[in-house]
Order: structure tokens, then C-alpha cells, then sequence
């Protein structure tokens, strides 16, 4: 199962929307492995499909063996075939499951079938934690229908991502940076402000990661001000802009561009950001990350959207500058959003923290 893990960790980059699953096929006797994979790009073949195959190039008999899956085999006609029916067509004797599937569309019935078939189905609870873990924003999408919402945030030690006229190239390191890049290429998107748009020109899509696919990139734009010219346009991805006020002219610019425009209800002349996050877990958007300024920030925190923080800590000291969060106003030290440290970690001399809020 820790293989099988491992293999699944080789999908990060890849298989989104799908979750990525290892799987790993062993000799009766538990002492051959006869075929291993991990899940493709979405519509290619999932792991359980991928380690049968391995098994037929290698000239392995599964006949009896066992399949370790880190996620339950799907029993469900999707962009492919169900696992647990290759599984059984292939006369494996026996699968240890790592954790249940939260699609509905499985949801149990992949073991259940399995079962009925009289393979032996066994359950990794601990090795299902990690899963878990490595699925965060599958499982969030499947069990609240919402993307998991990680904010991605580089500052000095004293919380400040700018100086007062602007300046913050560059407060941390390029070892965050880089490290930053990974966590982009894991997403299914990446969300930003008009204001960062506007006032960085930026490209905010992967660089120097040796990744299959570039994600999405969502703007919040609520009066549609997103020039045609941006350089964020010249990279080949899907661009999704929402805005709370049309403008036929300006949407047409955009959509020449190649940008998809969406218009949602305004709270306050704003687009409404629940809606926002809403509408990107019903498009498949399993981990979106947020790269954006203090006021966007701000509005999705205050809004109990942010469900991870991961902060890049440069060693400095900037003093009266802008900060990551300035959209939050608070009136009540007691209303303020608290979070759960999970990992901090040197990245070359910066610190990387991870936090998620509480209760998320
Ligand atoms: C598995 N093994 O490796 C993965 C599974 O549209 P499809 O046919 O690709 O199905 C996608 C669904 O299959 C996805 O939502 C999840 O429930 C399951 N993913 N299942 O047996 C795998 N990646
Ligand atoms: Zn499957």
C-alpha cells in the first residue's frame, strides 16, 4: 500500500479533476509485485486499469492476486469503464481498499460489487488518511460540492507583501517561488483580482515544473475591466473571468481572447464570491489556489471561503507597508478567523507555513 500511495503521488500534476489513485497488484504469496499504475490524464485510464495492463506487458497471471488501490475501485460508467469490473474480468482473488469513494456515483458499491463477485475486499484505514490527504480537494468537492480553497501568500516576517508605493519584487526567495510553482501545478485553478491583473500584468501559470497541463485561471472582475492585451492571455489554458456588470464590447474583446465570461449576481456591485466558488466546484475545480492581492484576500477570508493558508515568511522586516489580508476589517478581536497550524517548513531561508482554518 505504501507503493501504491507513492504511485499515486506521481498523478499530482496529472489527473485532475480526477484524484489521483495508485495501485499496485502482488503475487499470492505477497512476495512478486506483477503489475503496477497510477491514474491518467481525466478520460485516460485509471490506476486499477493501468496495473492490469502493466501486469498483461510484463506476462504476469493476476489469477488470485491482490490489488492494493488507494481509492475504491469505481463501478460507475464515467469518461471510462468501472475498475471493479476489469478487476473482477481479471480474476484478482482479493483488493485492500485504501478508502471509500465520495463520488456518489461509487460511494460503496465498487466494494460491494467486488463482494458479490467473491473477491476478498479488504480496508487501509491508516493508509486512507493519506489518501485522503493527497485528494483533499476531491473529497471537498465530492462531500460540500466546493472546491478546497488553499491562499498562497509570499511576505516578510512582519506580515507584509508590499511597500506602500507597490514595491515587492521580490520579498521571498526564488526557492519559494519555485516551490510556489508546485503548488499551482497541482490545481485545477488559479484565482485572482482585477487588481493584481491590472497592477502586475502577471502570467500566474506554471513555470520551471515539469507538468502535462497548465491550470485554469479564474479572475474576479466585476466591472470587466481585464484588458484584451493582458500577457496573462498569451499562455494556452482556460480563462474564466467573472464579472457582476456586462459590457457587450468589452466581453467580445475578451472572448477573442479566448477568455469564457460569466456573469453572476452582485452583492454590493461585487461579483458575489460564494457564488464564485460555488459555480468552480460545479466545473470540476477539485483544489483552486488563490494568488491574489490584500482586498480579494481580504473579502475571501472574511467571507469563510480560505480553507488553507500557505504563507511564504521571507526573513525581513518591512515595517508600515500593505499586508495580505488589508480587504478584512475587523471591529472584534473575537471575530477574527483562526486557523490550525499543520506543517512549517525552511524553504531555502524563507519559512513556509501551512495553516488551515478551523473547522474546515
Ligand atoms: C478508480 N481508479 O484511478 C480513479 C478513480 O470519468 P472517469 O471514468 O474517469 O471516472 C472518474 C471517477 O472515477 C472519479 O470521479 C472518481 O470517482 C473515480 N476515480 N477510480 O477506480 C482511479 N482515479
Ligand atoms: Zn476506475
Amino acid at each position: 500500500m505504501q507503493q501504491a500511495l507513492a504511485l499515486a503521488r506521481n498523478a499530482l500534476f496529472l489527473s485532475n479533476p480526477n484524484p489521483r489513485v495508485g495501485c499496485v497488484i502482488m503475487s499470492v504469496d505477497g512476495r512478486t509485485e506483477l503489475g503496477a499504475g497510477f491514474t491518467q490524464q481525466a478520460g485516460g485510464p485509471h490506476a486499477e486499469v493501468m496495473a492490469l495492463r502493466d501486469a498483461a506487458a510484463r506476462g504476469s497471471d493476476v489469477r488470485g492476486a491482490t490489488a492494493y488501490v488507494t481509492l475504491e475501485p469505481c463501478s460507475h460508467h464515467g469518461r471510462t469503464g468501472p475498475c471493479c469490473d476489469a478487476l473482477i474480468a481479471a480474476g484478482i482473488g482479493k483488493v485492500v481498499g485504501a478508502i471509500t469513494d465520495p463520488n456518489p456515483r461509487v460511494a460503496g458499491q465498487g466494494f460491494e460489487r467486488l463482494r458479490a463477485a467473491g473477491v476478498k475486499v479488504e480496508i487501509d484505514a491508516a493508509a486512507g488518511v493519506l489518501s485522503r490527504e493527497l485528494n483533499i480537494g476531491f473529497f471537498s468537492r465530492m462531500s460540500r460540492g466546493l472546491p478546497w480553497v488553499r491562499l498562497k501568500a509570499g511576505m516578510s516576517l512582519d506580515g507584509a507583501t508590499a511597500l506602500h508605493d507597490g514595491q515587492s519584487q521580490w520579498i521571498t526567495s526564488e526557492a519559494a517561488r519555485v516551490d510556489g510553482h508546485r503548488w499551482r501545478a497541482q490545481a485545477c485553478a488559479i484565482l485572482t483580482g482585477i487588481g493584481t491583473v491590472l497592477g502586475d500584468d502577471p502570467l500566474l501559470n506554471v513555470r520551471g515544473v515539469d507538468t502535462p497541463r497548465q491550470p485554469k485561471l479564474v479572475i474576479v472582475d466585476s466591472e470587466l475591466r481585464t484588458p484584451p492585451t493582458a500577457k496573462l492571455f498569451d499562455v494556452p489554458r482556460d480563462v474564466l473571468i467573472y464579472c457582476a456588470e456586462l459590457d457587450a464590447r468589452r466581453q467580445s474583446a475578451l472572448e477573442a481572447r479566448g477568455a469564457r465570461i460569466f456573469h453572476l449576481p452582485a452583492s454590493n456591485g461585487q461579483v458575489d464570491l460564494q457564488a464564485v466558488i460555488r459555480d468552480l466546484g460545479q466545473r470540476e475545480i477539485n483544489e483552486l489556489h488563490v494568488e491574489a492581492g490584500g482586498t480579494l484576500n481580504g473579502a475571501l477570508m472574511q467571507a469563510q471561503l480560505i480553507d488553507e493558508c500557505l504563507l511564504y515568511l521571507a526573513p525581513s522586516i518591512l515595517g508600515n507597508a500593505q499586508t495580505a489580508f488589508s480587504g478584512m476589517e475587523l471591529t472584534q478581536l473575537k471575530d477574527a478567523p483562526q486557523l490550525e497550524y499543520q506543517q512549517a517548513a525552511l524553504v531555502g531561508p524563507d519559512l513556509r507555513i501551512q495553516a488551515i482554518v478551523a473547522g474546515h
